[in-house]
This record gives C-alpha cells, structure tokens and sequence, in this order.
C-alpha cells in the first residue's frame, strides 16, 4: 500500500557557490528541488512507501530527476517523458527566500511538467494512497495543471485525504496572468491539511493578524497549519470534518480535540538557506500523522525535519531518524521551547 503520493514539477537546481548578486555568480552545484519531491524524498527518507507523479522531459535533468528521486526509495514509475519538451530548471542565489537579494530564476515555462493535464496523468496512479500531497505552485503551472488539481481534489469516493501546501510564488502567477491568491484561496478551502506561512497569507490575502485570523479565512481544512517562520508554527484541527480523518487511519487521532489549536516554538538553529524547509516541515508533519501522533508532536516533527534542511545548503537533507525524533520531541515543553 501507499503511503503518499506527491505530485508536482521537480527542476535541477543550481545553487551557487558563493553569496552575491546571480550577475555575480561564477559557478553554481547541481541538486534538485521541487515542493512537492522534496516532501516524497524526506518522507520516503523515513521508510514511507511514497509514489512521486510528474512529467520530465526526455533529457539527461530528467534522467537526474529520476534517478535521483528514485534514489530516496521514492517509486518513480508513473513520472511522464515528454519527448517534446524540456525538463525545467533553476538557479538562485544564497540567502533566505523572500530576503532583500535573493534571487530565483525559473526556466520552466513550457516544461514538460507544466504540461501535465487529466489527458496525460493516471488519476487513478495518483488516488493510489492514504494521502495525496499537492501544492499551489502546480496550479500555477499552466490551466491544464489547474484543471489536474481541482479534478485530484473533487470530492468523491475514491478520493484520499488532500495535504495542501499554498506555496504561494507570486512570479509563476504572474507570469501565468491569473489571479492566484484567489484560486490558492479555493484550493486551500478544498483540502484536508493546509499548509501555509503567516507572511504567505499576507502577501496572497492580506491577512496580517496572526493564526487565528488566518483561520478565519479558512475555517474549512480539518486540519490548518500556519507556519510562523522561526518562531513556531500553529496548528488547528476542526470538529465535524475533522472526525472524516479518523476513517483514514487505524487507532483514535491521539490528541486531537475538535475545534482546538496548539502552538509550537521551533528550533533555534544557524539557518544556512531556507529553501525547502516549508517542504521538510510538511513532511515531517505529515509523517508524525500518518503515525497517528497527537498533535503536538506532529508540529514538534515539523520543526525537527525542517531544521535539518534549514541548515544545509540544498533544497533537501535528510529527516532524523525516527528514533532520534521520537527522543527529542518526548523532551517536552521543558527541553524544547
Ligand atoms: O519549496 C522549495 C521549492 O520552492 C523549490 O524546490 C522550487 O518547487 C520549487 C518552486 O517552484 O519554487
């Protein structure tokens, strides 16, 4: 059985080899990102059976995608060649995302992933798990990726719990021409987990008060993450819907309350670059839920997972192990905050 299926685009990535300005810069190191694979590759990292669905195109950063994202024990077998069109990729430069400097430049319009549509994608490959992960940088993508998500996310029978995280890139809506925070908004209230930062809310709804007026404007999602950068993050879980879950998985949701909410400080660590932490951070929640742990401890794997690419340069790193998490987050409010 599977675990989660992931599905988005994945580019190589060019990280560079020095701080500076992208005019700058004389070199850069290949890796690989892509929200939605660097969720599969941590969870997958952790022993999670994971299925991984994208298009690449019939090149050798796709055969890296692959490869690569194979490499983690992520099942790879239902990724797309598209002989037409290219794999995307990216550079970008040091620092944090969202900072004064820091640059990211995309060339994946018209990638291969990009044109993923109902035609192309087995819905049923991508149904396939206990949970489906998708993002709002697939939306952004093209009208065929939208139509993708909205068809992975209608309700229906056959339909796994949706974790969403709103990624909002204001550059891919942009250039798309469409207006993006009200379909992330749609897309947002559609799903079971969401995942969002405070700062996104701001930028995309001009939400500037906090968490709970964050919830406000999503009350639907049984469960609402809002991630509060390195303060902490808030969770929020939801009666009625919130009791579908218990459906999708064995024992009681430990710890879960209708209608309550926890905050969790994170770990205080020397960040080297953020890119990929708001992926580790979901992986290690959503790992912590489908072990059906209280929810404390589920922000608590957030934080540890998120901390370890927080302090490595790429867009990955691996998740502790689960014996060392375990140890840690049994710590408690004493030894964490
Ligand atoms: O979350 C990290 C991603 O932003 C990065 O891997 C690249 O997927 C990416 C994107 O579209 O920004």
């Amino acid at each position: 059985a599977v675990d989660v299926v992931a599905l988005g685009e994945s580019m190589v990535t060019f990280l560079p080899g020095r701080p500076g300005r992208l005019a700058d810069v004389p070199s850069f190191e290949r890796g690989i990102g892509g929200a939605e694979s660097n969720v599969a590759c941590g969870l997958a990292a952790a022993g999670f059976a994971v299925r991984w669905v994208s298009r690449v195109g019939v090149d050798g950063f796709g055969d890296h995608l692959v490869e690569t994202v194979g490499g983690y024990g992520v099942d790879v077998s239902a990724v797309g060649r598209d002989p037409s069109r290219p794999t995307g990729v990216y550079f970008r430069t040091a620092g944090e995302r969202g900072s004064d400097g820091h640059e990211v430049a995309y060339y994946r319009a018209g990638s291969a992933a990009s044109a993923m549509s109902v035609e192309n994608v087995d819905l049923s490959v991508v149904r396939a798990g206990r949970v489906l992960h998708l993002s709002g940088i697939t939306a952004a993508l093209s009208s065929g990726c939208l139509e993708l998500v909205r068809e992975l996310m209608a309700p229906g029978a056959d339909r796994p719990l949706v974790s969403f995280d709103v990624n909002h890139r204001a550059g891919l809506w942009r250039d798309a021409g469409a207006d993006g925070p009200r379909v992330l908004l749609e897309l947002a209230r559609g799903a079971d987990i969401v995942f969002v930062g405070e700062d996104e809310a701001e930028e995309a709804w001009g939400v500037t008060g906090g968490p709970s007026e964050i919830r406000a404007v999503l009350p639907e999602p049984s469960v609402l993450v809002v991630k509060q950068g390195g303060e902490g993050a808030t969770a929020f879980v939801s009666g009625a819907a919130e009791w579908g879950l218990v459906a999708q998985f064995p024992a009681p949701l430990g710890g879960l309350q209708p209608a309550s909410s926890i905050f969790v400080p994170a770990l205080s660590v020397d960040v080297v670059a953020t890119t990929g932490a708001g992926d580790a951070f979901a992986a290690g929640f959503l790992a912590a839920t489908l072990r059906n742990l209280p929810l404390r401890d589920r922000l608590r794997h957030g934080h540890l997972w998120a901390a370890a690419v927080l302090t490595a340069p790429g867009d990955l790193a691996p998740p502790p192990s689960r014996a060392h998490a375990d140890r840690l987050v049994a710590l408690g409010d004493g030894g964490w905050g």
